[in-house]
């Protein structure tokens, strides 16, 4: 969910697709990952949708997503 509350005007949300993620472990993996990228703020992960929305700060590098979803061990669908 958008939250309109967070700092809207400085925030970039990218959404990614997630092949692989079956539970809360597997989000959180990913989760874990994703946060150590500069300026990621959060992270959301529907894991019905396999749907990941990244909220930072900065646009963020689409090379560095799939490096960090693959270090989870899991890759970009
Ligand atoms: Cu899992």
């Amino acid at each position: 969910m958008f939250h309109p509350e967070k700092e809207c005007l400085v925030s970039h949300i990218t959404t990614i697709s997630v092949a692989g993620m079956t539970c809360g472990h597997c989000a959180a993996s990913v989760t874990t990952e994703l946060q150590q990228l500069d300026g990621v703020t959060d992270v959301h992960v529907n894991l019905d949708k396999g749907a990941v929305a990244i909220i930072s700060a900065e646009p963020l590098d689409q090379e560095a997503i799939t490096a960090a979803v693959e270090e989870a061990g899991y890759n970009i669908a």
